[in-house]
Protein backbone atom coordinates (compact mmCIF):
# COMPACT_ATOMS: atom_id res chain seq x y z
CA UNK A 1 0.00 0.00 0.00
CA UNK A 2 2.64 2.74 1.10
CA UNK A 3 5.24 1.33 -0.30
CA UNK A 4 7.97 3.63 -2.36
CA UNK A 5 8.65 1.06 -4.87
CA UNK A 6 4.86 0.59 -6.09
CA UNK A 7 4.82 4.21 -7.24
CA UNK A 8 5.18 5.61 -10.96
CA UNK A 9 8.35 7.85 -11.21
CA UNK A 10 7.26 11.27 -10.87
CA UNK A 11 8.65 14.13 -12.55
CA UNK A 12 9.09 15.81 -9.76
CA UNK A 13 12.11 17.86 -10.72
CA UNK A 14 10.21 19.08 -13.93
CA UNK A 15 7.49 20.44 -12.26
CA UNK A 16 10.21 21.76 -9.36
CA UNK A 17 11.62 23.89 -12.05
CA UNK A 18 8.58 25.01 -12.86
CA UNK A 19 8.00 26.96 -9.13
CA UNK A 20 5.73 24.33 -8.60
CA UNK A 21 5.69 22.50 -5.92
CA UNK A 22 5.76 18.71 -6.58
CA UNK A 23 2.20 16.60 -6.29
CA UNK A 24 1.63 14.28 -3.41
CA UNK A 25 -0.25 11.06 -2.88
CA UNK A 26 -0.48 8.66 -0.45
CA UNK A 27 -2.63 6.73 2.70
CA UNK A 28 -3.61 8.36 5.80
CA UNK A 29 -5.75 6.20 8.46
CA UNK A 30 -8.63 7.10 10.70
CA UNK A 31 -7.95 5.82 13.59
CA UNK A 32 -9.62 5.63 17.63
CA UNK A 33 -12.13 4.35 19.54
CA UNK A 34 -15.88 2.54 18.03
CA UNK A 35 -17.83 5.82 17.70
CA UNK A 36 -15.66 8.37 18.11
CA UNK A 37 -16.54 9.50 14.17
CA UNK A 38 -13.85 8.70 11.66
CA UNK A 39 -16.29 7.55 9.48
CA UNK A 40 -18.47 10.90 9.26
CA UNK A 41 -14.72 12.82 9.22
CA UNK A 42 -14.33 10.55 6.50
CA UNK A 43 -17.45 10.86 4.06
CA UNK A 44 -16.69 15.00 5.06
CA UNK A 45 -13.34 14.87 3.47
CA UNK A 46 -14.39 13.14 0.74
CA UNK A 47 -17.52 15.27 0.23
CA UNK A 48 -19.85 12.48 -0.56
CA UNK A 49 -21.13 9.30 1.67
CA UNK A 50 -18.47 6.16 1.46
CA UNK A 51 -18.54 4.95 4.59
CA UNK A 52 -21.99 4.00 6.50
CA UNK A 53 -21.66 5.94 9.98
CA UNK A 54 -24.13 5.35 12.92
CA UNK A 55 -24.64 5.74 16.71
CA UNK A 56 -24.21 2.11 17.67
CA UNK A 57 -20.55 1.57 18.18
CA UNK A 58 -18.50 -0.93 15.64
CA UNK A 59 -20.01 0.43 12.75
CA UNK A 60 -17.56 -0.03 10.23
CA UNK A 61 -16.23 -3.33 9.84
CA UNK A 62 -13.92 -3.25 7.06
CA UNK A 63 -11.57 -0.85 6.01
CA UNK A 64 -13.17 1.85 3.51
CA UNK A 65 -10.65 3.81 1.26
CA UNK A 66 -12.09 7.43 0.61
CA UNK A 67 -10.10 9.60 -1.95
CA UNK A 68 -9.86 13.56 -1.78
CA UNK A 69 -8.63 14.84 -5.44
CA UNK A 70 -6.88 18.05 -4.88
CA UNK A 71 -4.56 20.53 -7.00
CA UNK A 72 -1.28 20.16 -5.25
CA UNK A 73 -2.44 15.99 -3.53
CA UNK A 74 -4.34 12.85 -3.73
CA UNK A 75 -5.17 11.63 -0.29
CA UNK A 76 -6.30 8.27 0.40
CA UNK A 77 -8.35 7.99 3.51
CA UNK A 78 -8.49 4.59 5.31
CA UNK A 79 -11.02 4.40 7.70
CA UNK A 80 -11.10 1.72 9.85
CA UNK A 81 -13.32 0.12 12.79
CA UNK A 82 -13.33 1.21 15.78
CA UNK A 83 -10.25 -0.30 17.95
CA UNK A 84 -12.11 -1.74 21.10
CA UNK A 85 -11.48 -5.08 23.59
CA UNK A 86 -12.69 -7.82 21.60
CA UNK A 87 -15.45 -10.01 23.20
CA UNK A 88 -16.10 -11.97 19.42
CA UNK A 89 -14.12 -13.49 17.08
CA UNK A 90 -15.11 -10.65 14.73
CA UNK A 91 -14.02 -8.39 17.29
CA UNK A 92 -10.77 -9.71 17.10
CA UNK A 93 -11.00 -9.80 12.95
CA UNK A 94 -11.49 -6.22 13.28
CA UNK A 95 -9.18 -5.46 15.45
CA UNK A 96 -6.16 -7.21 13.14
CA UNK A 97 -7.79 -5.34 9.79
CA UNK A 98 -7.25 -2.31 11.70
CA UNK A 99 -3.52 -3.47 13.21
CA UNK A 100 -2.34 -4.06 9.83
CA UNK A 101 -3.36 -0.89 8.27
CA UNK A 102 -1.58 1.24 10.51
CA UNK A 103 1.63 -0.12 9.52
CA UNK A 104 1.41 0.39 5.33
CA UNK A 105 -0.17 4.12 5.74
CA UNK A 106 1.83 7.08 5.20
CA UNK A 107 0.03 9.26 7.49
CA UNK A 108 -2.05 8.31 11.05
CA UNK A 109 -5.33 10.26 12.23
CA UNK A 110 -6.33 9.63 15.99
CA UNK A 111 -9.86 9.99 16.66
CA UNK A 112 -10.71 11.33 19.75
CA UNK A 113 -14.48 12.73 20.75
CA UNK A 114 -14.46 16.52 22.53
CA UNK A 115 -17.07 15.49 24.56
CA UNK A 116 -15.89 12.24 25.89
CA UNK A 117 -12.90 12.29 28.62
CA UNK A 118 -9.63 10.52 27.47
CA UNK A 119 -10.22 6.94 28.62
CA UNK A 120 -8.17 3.98 29.08
CA UNK A 121 -9.27 2.97 25.57
CA UNK A 122 -8.10 5.84 24.03
CA UNK A 123 -4.41 5.48 25.69
CA UNK A 124 -4.51 2.15 24.74
CA UNK A 125 -4.71 2.87 21.16
CA UNK A 126 -2.47 6.03 21.37
CA UNK A 127 0.68 3.65 23.08
CA UNK A 128 0.34 1.46 20.17
CA UNK A 129 0.49 4.19 17.89
CA UNK A 130 3.78 5.41 20.13
CA UNK A 131 5.57 2.30 18.55
CA UNK A 132 4.96 2.93 15.21
CA UNK A 133 7.95 5.03 15.01
CA UNK A 134 8.61 6.18 11.51
CA UNK A 135 4.69 7.28 10.72
CA UNK A 136 3.71 10.95 11.38
CA UNK A 137 0.89 11.29 13.55
CA UNK A 138 -2.10 14.04 13.44
CA UNK A 139 -4.19 14.28 16.90
CA UNK A 140 -7.62 14.86 15.78
CA UNK A 141 -10.21 16.36 17.98
CA UNK A 142 -13.39 14.75 16.48
CA UNK A 143 -17.52 15.93 17.48
CA UNK A 144 -15.85 19.85 18.52
CA UNK A 145 -19.83 21.33 18.16
CA UNK A 146 -20.42 19.27 20.75
CA UNK A 147 -18.26 20.83 23.69
CA UNK A 148 -17.53 24.88 24.97
CA UNK A 149 -14.48 26.37 24.40
CA UNK A 150 -13.22 25.66 27.76
CA UNK A 151 -14.04 21.66 27.23
CA UNK A 152 -12.34 21.80 24.03
CA UNK A 153 -9.36 23.47 25.33
CA UNK A 154 -8.93 19.99 28.19
CA UNK A 155 -9.20 17.93 25.39
CA UNK A 156 -6.02 19.66 23.45
CA UNK A 157 -4.08 19.82 26.47
CA UNK A 158 -5.06 16.33 27.65
CA UNK A 159 -3.89 14.52 24.00
CA UNK A 160 -0.81 16.70 24.00
CA UNK A 161 0.04 15.22 27.68
CA UNK A 162 -0.83 11.72 26.63
CA UNK A 163 2.14 12.18 23.28
CA UNK A 164 4.65 13.99 25.79
CA UNK A 165 3.78 11.17 28.48
CA UNK A 166 4.62 8.03 25.61
CA UNK A 167 7.48 9.91 24.41
CA UNK A 168 6.71 10.98 21.06
CA UNK A 169 5.16 14.81 19.46
CA UNK A 170 2.35 14.92 17.82
CA UNK A 171 2.85 15.93 14.30
CA UNK A 172 -0.43 17.61 14.52
CA UNK A 173 -3.32 18.38 16.84
CA UNK A 174 -6.61 19.59 15.01
CA UNK A 175 -10.13 20.32 16.38
CA UNK A 176 -12.82 19.58 13.66
CA UNK A 177 -16.58 19.31 13.59
CA UNK A 178 -17.56 16.65 10.14
CA UNK A 179 -21.23 17.42 11.42
CA UNK A 180 -20.75 21.26 11.14
CA UNK A 181 -17.59 21.27 8.55
CA UNK A 182 -15.34 22.78 10.46
CA UNK A 183 -11.58 22.65 9.92
CA UNK A 184 -11.99 19.59 7.84
CA UNK A 185 -10.47 21.34 4.94
CA UNK A 186 -7.74 22.41 7.55
CA UNK A 187 -7.14 18.64 8.44
CA UNK A 188 -6.87 17.78 4.20
CA UNK A 189 -4.49 20.81 4.26
CA UNK A 190 -2.44 19.44 7.54
CA UNK A 191 -2.34 15.87 5.90
CA UNK A 192 -1.34 16.44 2.58
CA UNK A 193 2.42 17.68 3.19
CA UNK A 194 2.78 14.61 4.84
CA UNK A 195 1.88 12.53 2.00
CA UNK A 196 5.13 11.66 -0.55
CA UNK A 197 5.69 12.70 -3.70
CA UNK A 198 4.29 10.96 -6.27
CA UNK A 199 1.55 11.19 -9.11
CA UNK A 200 -1.67 10.42 -8.40
CA UNK A 201 -2.64 6.59 -7.34
CA UNK A 202 -6.17 6.55 -8.79
CA UNK A 203 -8.28 7.76 -11.46
CA UNK A 204 -9.59 11.26 -11.36
CA UNK A 205 -12.84 11.39 -10.16
CA UNK A 206 -12.55 7.94 -8.23
CA UNK A 207 -13.88 8.69 -4.75
CA UNK A 208 -13.82 5.12 -3.42
CA UNK A 209 -12.61 1.42 -4.19
CA UNK A 210 -15.62 -0.54 -2.72
CA UNK A 211 -17.35 -2.50 -5.02
CA UNK A 212 -21.10 -1.19 -5.84
CA UNK A 213 -22.20 -4.60 -4.07
CA UNK A 214 -20.45 -3.98 -0.89
CA UNK A 215 -21.65 -0.34 -0.78
CA UNK A 216 -25.20 -0.98 -1.64
CA UNK A 217 -25.13 -4.08 1.49
CA UNK A 218 -23.61 -1.20 3.57
CA UNK A 219 -26.50 1.06 2.74
CA UNK A 220 -29.12 -1.59 3.83
CA UNK A 221 -27.17 -2.37 7.12
CA UNK A 222 -27.16 1.37 7.32
CA UNK A 223 -30.97 1.68 7.33
CA UNK A 224 -31.00 -1.96 9.65
CA UNK A 225 -29.24 -0.35 12.76
CA UNK A 226 -31.40 3.00 12.76
CA UNK A 227 -33.45 2.31 16.34
CA UNK A 228 -32.07 -1.21 17.44
CA UNK A 229 -30.34 -1.08 20.47
CA UNK A 230 -28.29 -3.68 23.23
CA UNK A 231 -26.79 -6.41 21.25
CA UNK A 232 -28.95 -6.34 17.59
CA UNK A 233 -26.75 -3.92 15.83
CA UNK A 234 -23.92 -6.32 16.25
CA UNK A 235 -25.64 -9.32 15.25
CA UNK A 236 -26.91 -7.56 11.80
CA UNK A 237 -24.44 -8.45 8.15
CA UNK A 238 -25.90 -7.88 5.08
CA UNK A 239 -24.92 -9.78 2.19
CA UNK A 240 -26.08 -8.72 -1.68
CA UNK A 241 -27.05 -11.69 -3.59
CA UNK A 242 -27.72 -10.91 -7.05
CA UNK A 243 -27.81 -7.18 -8.80
CA UNK A 244 -29.58 -8.09 -12.14
CA UNK A 245 -31.00 -5.54 -14.40
CA UNK A 246 -34.82 -6.24 -14.78
CA UNK A 247 -35.98 -8.27 -18.32
CA UNK A 248 -38.28 -6.30 -20.89
CA UNK A 249 -37.55 -2.48 -19.53
CA UNK A 250 -37.83 0.08 -22.25
CA UNK A 251 -34.50 1.54 -22.42
CA UNK A 252 -35.41 4.69 -20.44
CA UNK A 253 -36.96 3.10 -17.91
CA UNK A 254 -34.62 0.41 -16.85
CA UNK A 255 -34.56 -1.03 -13.13
CA UNK A 256 -32.31 -2.58 -11.15
CA UNK A 257 -33.20 -5.73 -8.95
CA UNK A 258 -31.20 -6.58 -6.31
CA UNK A 259 -31.52 -9.19 -4.20
CA UNK A 260 -29.88 -9.24 -0.62
CA UNK A 261 -30.30 -10.86 2.42
CA UNK A 262 -30.22 -9.69 6.15
CA UNK A 263 -28.47 -11.97 8.69
CA UNK A 264 -29.42 -12.33 12.38
CA UNK A 265 -28.01 -14.74 14.89
CA UNK A 266 -30.92 -16.00 16.76
CA UNK A 267 -34.37 -16.71 15.54
CA UNK A 268 -35.65 -14.78 18.34
CA UNK A 269 -34.27 -11.46 16.78
CA UNK A 270 -36.19 -11.96 13.47
CA UNK A 271 -39.12 -10.46 15.03
CA UNK A 272 -37.64 -7.39 15.67
CA UNK A 273 -35.95 -6.81 12.26
CA UNK A 274 -39.20 -7.21 11.12
CA UNK A 275 -41.28 -5.52 12.80
CA UNK A 276 -45.21 -6.01 13.31
CA UNK A 277 -46.74 -7.09 10.18
CA UNK A 278 -43.38 -6.49 9.04
CA UNK A 279 -43.35 -2.89 9.03
CA UNK A 280 -39.76 -1.99 9.98
CA UNK A 281 -38.28 -4.31 7.42
CA UNK A 282 -40.24 -2.54 4.83
CA UNK A 283 -39.30 0.82 6.23
CA UNK A 284 -35.23 -0.41 6.28
CA UNK A 285 -36.24 -1.07 2.06
CA UNK A 286 -37.57 2.35 1.60
CA UNK A 287 -34.82 4.10 3.20
CA UNK A 288 -32.24 2.62 2.08
CA UNK A 289 -33.40 2.13 -1.63
CA UNK A 290 -33.03 5.67 -1.69
CA UNK A 291 -29.59 6.00 -1.00
CA UNK A 292 -29.08 3.09 -3.64
CA UNK A 293 -30.60 4.58 -6.32
CA UNK A 294 -28.96 7.78 -5.46
CA UNK A 295 -25.48 5.94 -5.19
CA UNK A 296 -25.95 3.85 -8.75
CA UNK A 297 -28.29 6.57 -10.20
CA UNK A 298 -31.11 3.98 -11.59
CA UNK A 299 -34.34 3.20 -10.23
CA UNK A 300 -34.06 -0.15 -7.75
CA UNK A 301 -36.51 -2.92 -6.44
CA UNK A 302 -34.98 -3.62 -3.31
CA UNK A 303 -36.13 -7.47 -2.38
CA UNK A 304 -34.68 -7.92 1.46
CA UNK A 305 -35.01 -11.28 3.06
CA UNK A 306 -34.10 -11.85 6.66
CA UNK A 307 -32.24 -15.08 7.67
CA UNK A 308 -30.77 -16.50 10.96
CA UNK A 309 -26.81 -17.26 10.61
CA UNK A 310 -26.32 -18.74 13.83
CA UNK A 311 -23.76 -16.60 16.34
CA UNK A 312 -22.10 -16.07 13.09
CA UNK A 313 -19.65 -13.23 15.11
CA UNK A 314 -18.13 -16.45 16.60
CA UNK A 315 -18.24 -18.78 14.40
CA UNK A 316 -14.91 -18.98 11.84
CA UNK A 317 -17.23 -20.42 9.00
CA UNK A 318 -20.19 -18.50 8.53
CA UNK A 319 -17.19 -15.64 9.31
CA UNK A 320 -16.28 -16.53 6.03
CA UNK A 321 -19.65 -16.64 3.93
CA UNK A 322 -19.88 -13.43 5.39
CA UNK A 323 -16.53 -12.16 3.98
CA UNK A 324 -15.07 -11.78 6.87
N1 LIG B 1 -22.35 16.25 16.84
C1 LIG B 1 -21.51 15.54 16.06
N2 LIG B 1 -21.71 14.22 15.92
C2 LIG B 1 -20.85 13.53 15.13
C3 LIG B 1 -19.75 14.15 14.47
N3 LIG B 1 -19.08 13.21 13.79
C4 LIG B 1 -19.74 12.04 14.01
N4 LIG B 1 -20.80 12.23 14.82
C5 LIG B 1 -21.78 11.22 15.26
O1 LIG B 1 -21.11 10.22 16.02
C6 LIG B 1 -21.67 8.92 15.76
C7 LIG B 1 -20.58 7.96 15.32
O2 LIG B 1 -20.06 8.38 14.07
P1 LIG B 1 -19.27 7.38 13.10
O3 LIG B 1 -18.66 8.24 12.06
O4 LIG B 1 -20.15 6.26 12.67
O5 LIG B 1 -18.16 6.83 14.11
P2 LIG B 1 -16.98 5.78 13.81
O6 LIG B 1 -15.78 6.25 14.56
O7 LIG B 1 -16.82 5.56 12.37
O8 LIG B 1 -17.56 4.47 14.52
P3 LIG B 1 -17.17 2.90 14.25
O9 LIG B 1 -17.29 2.64 12.78
O10 LIG B 1 -18.21 2.17 15.03
O11 LIG B 1 -15.80 2.70 14.79
C8 LIG B 1 -22.74 9.13 14.69
O12 LIG B 1 -24.00 9.19 15.32
C9 LIG B 1 -22.36 10.47 14.07
O13 LIG B 1 -23.47 11.15 13.55
C10 LIG B 1 -19.58 15.57 14.65
O14 LIG B 1 -18.69 16.23 14.10
N5 LIG B 1 -20.48 16.20 15.46
MG1 LIG C 1 -16.97 3.88 11.25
Amino acid sequence: MGAMSVRPDTDAAAQQAAGKAPHRAGFACFVGRPNAGKSTLTNALVGQKVAITSNRPQTTRHTVRGIVHRDDAQLILVDTPGLHKPRTLLGERLNDVVRTTWAEVDVIGFCLPADQKLGPGDKYIVKELAGIKKTPKIAIITKTDLVDSKQLAEQLLAVSRLGEELGFEWAEIIPVSAVKDTQVGLLGDLIAPLLPESPPLYPEGDLTDEPEMVMVAELIREAALEGVRDELPHSIAVVVEEMLPREGRPADKPLLDIHANVYIERPSQKGIIIGPKGKRLKDVGTKSRKHIEALLGTPVFLDLHVKVAKDWQRDPKQLRKLGF
